[in-house]
C-alpha cells in the first residue's frame, strides 16, 4: 500500500497541534512494516480524566481524524488514536448502546426541534464531516438518527464509527445509531472493514476488530421518530409464527412452523420488533431469529406481497401494498430506510435511480416510503473509470408532523485523500446480492 500523500503540504486549515516537520513514511504494505513509534510532534486524542467528553473535544477529534486521514500513512493511526482512548470510547458508547430497545421511541419534546435522518456512509469520512457542518452539529433541538451502515468500502470506516460513538456518548438522548447490515461479522470480513482495522492499529487490531463487533451487537435496529416516522437499514420485518401443538398438554414439546415455502409471509408488528434478540455477529437467515435479519437487509420491490429477498439470500422484498399496510396498522406517515446505492438501485428495474441520494419508493394511501443514502460518489473504490458520480443526502424532518421529509442532496467532498481499497474491489461484487451463505456459516 502507498503511502498517502505523507510529504505532500498540508492543505487544509485545521488548528490541532502538529509539528510541520513531521513525516511518516511507509513503502510497500504497511500491515507487513515493522511496528512503528509514536509519531514525533504528534498530539494523540486524550480520554478526558472525568469520561465527559465536550463539544470541544469532539470538534478537536474531527479535526484530528480529517488531518490524520490527509496526513498519515494507516498503520500510523494509533499515534492519534491510541489503543486506551479507543477501548474508553467504545466501551462508554457499547453501554449505552446496548441499554437501548430495538425500536428506539425518539420523542420530540420541545415545538422547535427537528431531526436529521442519515443513511448510508460506508467509511467515506469527509463526506460525513461535510454533512455535519451542512445540516448543523447536534445540538438539544437538532436531533440525529443515523441510518446504518458505516463502515466497509470506504477508507476511513473506523474514522466514521469512532466519530459517531462519541457523538453518541456526548448526546446519547439527541444522537441516535441503528445498526446496517455492514456492522456484521460477515460484512466486514468481505468488503474491507476488518483489514482496515487490523492495518491502522496492527498487532492490537485483533483486539480492536473484536471491540468494534461487540459495539456493533448493541447497535439498536430500528426507530420511531415523533410517533409518525420509521427509520431502519432495510425495512420491513416478517412475523415470526410459532404455533403451538395441542398434543403436549402445553408443555414444552411446541412444534414450529418456520419454512416459509409453507407458511405464507406476513408482516412482524413492533411488538415482535421488540422481542427480537439483535446482539449477534451475523443476523441468522434461517431459524427463530428472523427479525434482524429482515430489518436491515430487506428492499422494497414494485411487486405487490412479501417475498424472500433471492438476490441477497436474506432479508424480504416487501410490495407498497405492505408498507400502507404497515403505515396504517401503527399510525405512521413515513417509513425511511437506506441500504441501497446507485449500484444496487441499477440492477433494480422498476425502482428510481440513486442519483440524488434519496428516492420516493412507494406513494400510498396512509403514506411514503423513502430511501435515503448519504454516500455521494459511492463506492469509494471502483474497477471502471465510468462512475456513478451519485449525491449524497440527507432528510431534515420539521414540527409539526415530522412527516414531510425535507431533501438535502450535496456532492462528494473533492479530491479524496489518495489511498488505497481494504478490499479487492475488483474481485468483490458491487453490491450485496448473492451474499455467500457457506462462508457466513463459517464466519460464524
Ligand atoms: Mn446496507
Amino acid at each position: 500500500m502507498s503511502s498517502d500523500n505523507i510529504s505532500s503540504p498540508i492543505s487544509r486549515d485545521v488548528d490541532i497541534p502538529y509539528s510541520t516537520t513531521t513525516t511518516a513514511t511507509s513503502s510497500g504494505d504497511p500491515s507487513q512494516s515493522p511496528p512503528q513509534p509514536p509519531l514525533a510532534g504528534v498530539v494523540p486524542l486524550s480520554w478526558p480524566p472525568d469520561g465527559k467528553l465536550s463539544l470541544e473535544w469532539i470538534q478537536h477529534m474531527m479535526s484530528l481524524l480529517d488531518w490524520s486521514s490527509r496526513n498519515l500513512a494507516p498503520l500510523a493511526f494509533p499515534s492519534v488514536f491510541p489503543v486506551p482512548v479507543f477501548d474508553a470510547l467504545v466501551l462508554t458508547a457499547s453501554k449505552i448502546l446496548h441499554k437501548e430497545p430495538n425500536c428506539l421511541q425518539i420523542e420530540i419534546l420541545d415545538s422547535d426541534s427537528t431531526v436529521v435522518v442519515v443513511g448510508d456512509l460506508h467509511g467515506q469520512l469527509h463526506d460525513l464531516l461535510f454533512l455535519l457542518e451542512d445540516a448543523g452539529f447536534p445540538t438539544q433541538n437538532r436531533i440525529f438518527v443515523f441510518n446504518g451502515d458505516y463502515v466497509d468500502r470506504g477508507a476511513w470506516g473506523l474514522e466514521t464509527f469512532l466519530l459517531l460513538l462519541a457523538w453518541k456518548v456526548f448526546m446519547p438522548h439527541k444522537v441516535y445509531l441503528l445498526r446496517g447490515n455492514h456492522e456484521s461479522k460477515y460484512c466486514t470480513s468481505v468488503y474491507g472493514f476488518e483489514k482496515e482495522v487490523l492495518t491502522k492499529y496492527g498487532d492490537r487490531g485483533k483486539h480492536v476488530y473484536r471491540k468494534c463487533l461487540g459495539c456493533f451487537e448493541g447497535l439498536p435496529l430500528a426507530s420511531i421518530i415523533a410517533g409518525r416516522v420509521y427509520t431502519a437499514h432495510g425495512g420491513l420485518f416478517r412475523s415470526i409464527s410459532v404455533s403451538h401443538s395441542k398434543r403436549s398438554k402445553g408443555k414444552k414439546n411446541r412444534r414450529i412452523s418456520l419454512n416459509p415455502e409453507t407458511t405464507p409471509l406476513c408482516l412482524g408488528s413492533l411488538e415482535e420488533l421488540s422481542k427480537a434478540r439483535r446482539s449477534v455477529l451475523d443476523p441468522p437467515w434461517e431459524g427463530l431469529n428472523l427479525i434482524p435479519g429482515d430489518v436491515l437487509w430487506s428492499d422494497p420491490s414494485m411487486n405487490p406481497g412479501l417475498s424472500p429477498n433471492k438476490e441477497r439470500g436474506i432479508g424480504l422484498l416487501w410490495g407498497p401494498d405492505c408498507t400502507e399496510e404497515f403505515l396504517k396498522k401503527f399510525n405512521l406517515k413515513l417509513i425511511i430506510r437506506s441500504h441501497e446505492g446507485p449500484d444496487a438501485r441499477e440492477k433494480r428495474p422498476g425502482l428510481a435511480r440513486m442519483d440524488e441520494g434519496y428516492t420516493i419508493d412507494h406513494d400510498v394511501e396512509s403514506g411514503k416510503l423513502v430511501t435515503l443514502f448519504s454516500a455521494p460518489d459511492y463506492p469509494q473504490f471502483q474497477a471502471t473509470d465510468e462512475r456513478y458520480n451519485n449525491k449524497g443526502a440527507y432528510v431534515v424532518l420539521r414540527p409539526p408532523g415530522f412527516d414531510s421529509p425535507e431533501f438535502h442532496s450535496f456532492y462528494a467532498i473533492a479530491p479524496r485523500p489518495t489511498v488505497n481499497a481494504y478490499y479487492d474491489y475488483e474481485e468483490v461484487i458491487d453490491s450485496d446480492e448473492d451474499l455467500d451463505l457457506a462462508s457466513m456459516v463459517t464466519a460464524l
